[in-house]
């Protein structure tokens, strides 16, 4: 070895490994300052991350439902490819050669904590053999969760009061208001509890710490404070043109129509200002504990070394097309906050317009932090974008259950469904998807362009935990 040999060689050696801060946030849409959804909602303690460090404005979930969409990130791999679509199955058993971005960072030298909702919140979705240290999400209807699901949860008789939003017999999780809890007593923030000892603590290794917030996912509870920000006179209801649907096909309208019940009620009661008050407090309640934990990153020892990584699991309807929740394959569920800040990013607090798919965390985070790559992963590293501002992208890819994709260039999104329907917007000036061009024939080239992003794999979809005794005491899942 020469003497500038065993120099390169001891400076890698000594070269500590940035450490990652993994920040998730649950159906939190674009509804965000810095993504321009909503003008008027407050979330300064995002917007500053998206100054400090690389907003992707032009980022898309794998696919627009909890399970799927986390499940896709943490194993980097498509729904068309696992067979992952829904709510209702178990990755674990699904998938035994999956290795999760906690794993495979616990496998290469790091110390991996978490808390919350990570993975989904259901038992037997977030093993704690992938951690060196877990801690399950707090709920704040502990007497909503049933005990075969939350078997950590302890049930409580509901308050009285409740429901807090007068809909009396609305579907049990759909509620929102003010409960009877101080805001330290929230189950946010004993997530954010849990990273702040973390953050608080020299660590001997470099870490990996995941922090997973449930917020504005309903139960769209918040302290006071939060909806007393947005007087209701000056909530602002979306604005849904008649006859959004017609252009729409068949399966695209069975989606937009899952929980039209929810949507018809909300409206004949005249909830609707009331319900997107309570989504713009529980939005600017998850930005206040962001704000919490990026302070304890800040004043710890480990502020220089740190990537944060923060994004949504997918976006939310609050009544455009009829719809609540997510579900569809048009911009409001699938568009979602992610900001990338720290070490590896340059030109910060410029926006990259390209359109990037959250399956592009993990190997964007095996290419900053050094660690193998690994050749199943289906995203791309971000790091060419983080580095360069005007770097080109591939179309980001939407599943949603099998055989219906979306495809979202940085101008266009391309529907089709698995009877070969479709839909076709420009997103430039149309990003709330009102106006379907796929039957005009001027676009015939554009979407056999686009359709050629679509997975050539739709995987039958895995066996639903019904198929499986799980024991939550030893997470094991025995196939029946
Ligand atoms: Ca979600």
């Amino acid at each position: 070895m020469t003497r500038r040999q065993f120099l390169v060689t001891s400076a890698l050696a000594a070269a500590p490994k940035p450490n990652v801060l993994f920040i998730s946030v649950d159906d939190m849409n674009d509804w965000v300052g810095c993504l321009g959804g909503y003008n008027g909602v407050q979330t300064p303690n995002i917007d500053a991350l998206a100054k400090r460090g690389v907003l992707f404005a032009n980022a898309h979930c794998a696919s627009p439902l909890c399970n799927p969409s986390r499940t896709a990130l943490l194993t980097g791999l498509r729904p068309s490819t696992t067979g992952m679509y829904n709510n209702d199955q178990f990755w674990r058993p699904n998938l035994p050669d999956a290795v999760t971005i906690p794993m495979h960072f616990k496998a290469n030298g790091y110390h991996v904590a978490g808390a919350g909702k990570v993975f989904h919140h259901t038992s037997g979705n977030n093993p704690p053999d992938q951690w060196d240290a877990f801690q399950f999400q707090v709920f704040d209807d502990p007497w909503y969760r049933r005990a075969d699901w939350y078997p950590w949860n302890k049930r409580v008789p509901a308050p009285q009061g409740h429901p807090f939003n007068g809909l009396n017999n609305f579907q049990g999780e759909f509620d929102w208001g003010v409960i009877p809890a101080e805001e330290r007593k929230y189950g946010d923030q004993s997530a954010i509890d849990f990273g702040l000892n973390f953050l608080a603590k020299p660590q001997q290794k470099p870490f990996f710490l995941a922090v997973g917030l449930w917020h504005p996912h309903i139960p769209m509870y918040a302290p006071q404070k939060y909806f007393d920000m947005y007087p209701l006179d000056k909530v602002k209801i979306p604005y849904t043109p008649d006859g959004d649907l017609d252009d729409v096909p068949k399966i695209g309208q069975q989606f937009a129509a899952a929980r039209r019940e929810e949507h018809n009620r909300i409206v004949k009661e005249g909830k609707w200002r009331e319900a997107v008050r309570a989504y713009l407090a529980a939005t600017t309640f998850a930005d206040a504990m962001i704000g919490r934990l990026l302070d304890g990153l800040e004043k710890s020892a480990h502020a220089k070394n740190t990537i944060i990584v923060f994004w949504s699991d997918n976006g939310w309807h609050l009544g455009e097309k009829e719809h609540w929740h997510k579900s569809t394959l048009w911009q409001r569920s699938t568009h979602v906050p992610l900001i990338i800040a720290g070490p590896g990013t340059r030109q910060q607090g410029r926006p990259r317009n390209q359109a990037v798919s959250l399956l592009d965390i993990y190997p964007t985070l095996v290419d900053l932090c050094g660690l193998p790559k690994r050749k199943e992963l289906e995203g791309l590293s971000l790091r060419p974008l983080l580095e360069n501002p005007a770097a080109q992208r591939p179309p980001a890819v939407i599943d949603f259950m099998q055989g219906n994709h979306a495809v979202r260039s940085d101008r266009w999104r391309y529907i089709r469904y698995r009877d070969g329907t479709e839909e076709l917007y420009d997103e430039s000036v149309d990003p709330q998807d009102w106006k379907n061009l796929a039957a005009d024939p001027k676009y015939g080239a554009l979407k056999t362009e686009l359709a050629q992003w679509i997975p050539k794999t739709a995987a039958p979809a895995k066996p639903e935990r019904t198929a499986f005794d799980f024991d939550f005491a030893t997470h094991t899942y025995k196939r029946k």
